[in-house]
């Protein structure tokens, strides 16, 4: 294996470094593969990542508001468990500050820091087919080679601004959620507009109207969610999960998304209304995902059963809303539950009962322009803000690989192979491109679960491939044409069978203009998912062909 020596923090060069292994990312996927890959495999392995800092999501998106979904004690590595048991977060929701202080305790606890090359952003890595290396290039005019290339790029790392007409025109202040300043930002006596209300946007609304003078929030399509009932954690809580880490594991492993829920045996199409209600009752109280990935699992594959679900949700937002003309708007309509992401949300409802706080529809009457003083809608109504934040997503799952000029076997681009949609086996490999692996790439669980658990499971499954390699001597590894197929194929018969393509969510690609309608994560949940990936690797390795000739022919 190649040497490198180490640089000082943050002085990293590019040019012509011949490593091991080039980690695209560094966020919870590309840490723990270095330190897979470096400290347990003993390689030479580089980082690039294109911030200044480690963390990833949680490095990017430093709104008002920002904070985890999953709770803490799951949403953190479990693969050392005095790490586990000596990282303690304050809340039952880790904020965005706090998670990207993990990222960086982790970083230095496992002397990390020194193979990471920040402000690197990758423009291109094509294959080698003589050699059975790749080159790696970046914005700075790095070149690299390595035998392995593992894009942790990330699912939500792509953040997408729709390209309203006149976008540029806006004198206010702009920002995006995704892509938040390292500063702060203030809305003291501002009029402000939020466009959007999906995840991000309901962390920040009740956050901004804080501040805001005025705050209007532009909403296109309402969403379900579920009260996060955030808080402390008790210390008899505390104590006992840190005494039970081996079983926490277990079970979040086992699970279908990667928490300690587990789906009810009786279903809701069996159930009446009164007994839905009675049950969904308890859960709305204690917050969290208990009604949605913990609930009834029939309510992702009947529309009787989900809509006993709906009828209990609307319900409490007609409550909680002052207006009935405002709670009408925030009712979600003609799509079922659970199959768009559903966020947590505190205090989201109660904030549009404050005066200042205003609802537009922008489904019924789109945004038709940014204007130098704010927003025109298509029937012509002006809005004039001082601030504008788009909290309107990402290009979710694919264009984080695609926005790489990947280029495999005979020069074929990884974006034209995917033109149509993803084509992976297991998410993890693209048939033609050797010895890269995509980490919680698209048709695996990943944005469907806890995603520390998937991230885990896929770095542990590259270490053992590669680990594997050096075993049967093999110079390569690459999934077979039929086995993606396959592949591609159960992907779309499993995500058929339920109600998720029925949605226009970013699951679907639906939210990016000419993006293709294709499910994009994989739905086997997330224990099976493992157990399948478990069987394939103990099988021999059914789906992958491993290659021992190059180094053999420059032998010979
Ligand atoms: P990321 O954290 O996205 O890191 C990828 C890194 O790769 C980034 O730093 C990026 O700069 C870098 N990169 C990308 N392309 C390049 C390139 N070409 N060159 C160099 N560097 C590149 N998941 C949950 O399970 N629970 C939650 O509650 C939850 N909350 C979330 C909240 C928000 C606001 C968002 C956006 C996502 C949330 N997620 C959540 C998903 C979250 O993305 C994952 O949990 C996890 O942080 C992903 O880690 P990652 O390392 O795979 O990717
Ligand atoms: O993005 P989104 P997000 N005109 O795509 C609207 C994770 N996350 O950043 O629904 C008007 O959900 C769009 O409308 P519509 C989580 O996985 C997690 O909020 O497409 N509106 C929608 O309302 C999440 O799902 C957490 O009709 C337009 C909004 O913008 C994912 O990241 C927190 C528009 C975008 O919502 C993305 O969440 C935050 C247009 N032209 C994020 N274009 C936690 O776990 C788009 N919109 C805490």
């Amino acid at each position: 294996m190649t040497a490198v020596a180490p640089d000082t923090r943050g002085q990293r060069a590019g040019v012509d470094v011949d490593v091991d292994a080039i980690v695209i990312g560094a966020g919870f996927s590309g840490v723990y593969m270095l330190h897979r890959l470096r400290n347990m495999l003993g390689l030479s392995v580089r980082v690039l990542e294109t911030g200044d800092g480690v963390g990833g999501t949680w490095y990017w998106n430093r709104y008002p508001g920002a904070r985890c979904d999953s709770e803490s004690y799951v949403y953190c590595y479990m693969f050392d468990k005095e790490l586990w048991q000596q990282w303690e977060y304050s809340e039952r929701y880790p904020e965005q500050d706090e998670i990207r202080a993990y990222i960086e305790h982790v970083a230095e606890r496992f002397d990390l820091y020194r193979d990471i090359q920040f402000n690197t952003r990758v423009t291109a890595a094509t294959f080698d087919e003589a050699n059975g290396t790749w080159t790696v290039s970046t914005q700075n005019g790095d070149r690299l080679t390595a035998r392995f290339v593992i894009a942790a790029v990330g699912t939500l790392s792509v953040s997408n601004t729709p390209k309203f007409p006149g976008i540029g025109s806006f004198a206010g202040e702009t920002y995006h959620t995704g892509c938040w300043p390292h500063r702060p930002v203030h809305f003291v006596g501002k009029r402000v507009a939020v466009i959007g209300t999906g995840a991000s946007a309901i962390q920040a609304i009740p956050r901004i109207a804080q501040e805001a003078s005025e705050l209007t929030v532009f909403q296109r399509t309402a969403g379900y969610t579920l009260p996060a009932n955030h808080g402390p954690v008790p210390e008899v809580v505390k104590r006992a999960r840190k005494a039970d880490y081996e079983g926490i594991k277990r079970r979040i492993s086992e699970s279908a998304a990667g928490f300690e829920l587990s789906f009810l045996e009786k279903g809701a199409a069996e159930s009446t209304q009164e007994e839905v209600n009675a049950e969904l009752k308890t859960r709305y109280n204690q917050g969290g995902f208990g009604i949605w990935l913990g609930g009834y699992l029939d309510q992702f594959f009947t529309q009787d059963a989900n809509a006993k679900i709906r009828k209990f949700l609307e319900d409490r937002i007609r409550e909680r809303v002052n207006d009935p003309a405002t709670a009408e708007l925030l009712v979600p309509k003609g799509y079922p539950f659970g199959v768009k992401r559903v966020p947590l949300e505190s205090h989201y409802y109660e904030t549009f009962n404050l005066p200042h706080v205003h609802l537009v529809d922008v489904k019924s009457n789109p945004i038709a322009a940014i204007t130098p003083t704010g927003l025109r809608l298509s029937d012509g109504t002006d809005y004039e803000f001082d601030t504008i934040v788009y909290a309107t997503g990402f290009d979710a799952l694919t264009a984080p690989f695609t926005n790489i000029d990947f280029r495999g076997r005979g020069g074929r681009r990884l974006e034209e192979k995917w033109a149509e949609g993803p084509r992976t086996y297991l998410g993890l490999m693209s048939a033609g491109f050797p010895n890269l692996f995509t980490i919680t790439g698209p048709q695996s669980p990943s944005v469907l679960s806890n995603m520390t658990v998937s991230i885990e499971q896929h770095v542990e499954l590259v270490s053992r491939i590669i680990a594997d390699m050096a075993d049967r001597g093999a110079d390569t590894v690459e999934a077979t044409r039929e086995a993606e197929d396959a592949w591609v194929a159960h992907n779309q018969e499993v995500a058929e069978a339920t109600l998720f393509p029925t949605a226009a969510t970013w699951y679907m690609g639906a939210n990016i203009p000419g993006k293709p309608r294709v499910f994009l994560p994989n739905l086997d949940f997330v224990g099976p998912y493992r157990a399948k990936c478990d069987e394939i690797v103990n099988n021999g390795y059914e789906g992958f062909v491993f290659d021992a000739t190059i180094t053999q022919e420059v032998v010979a």
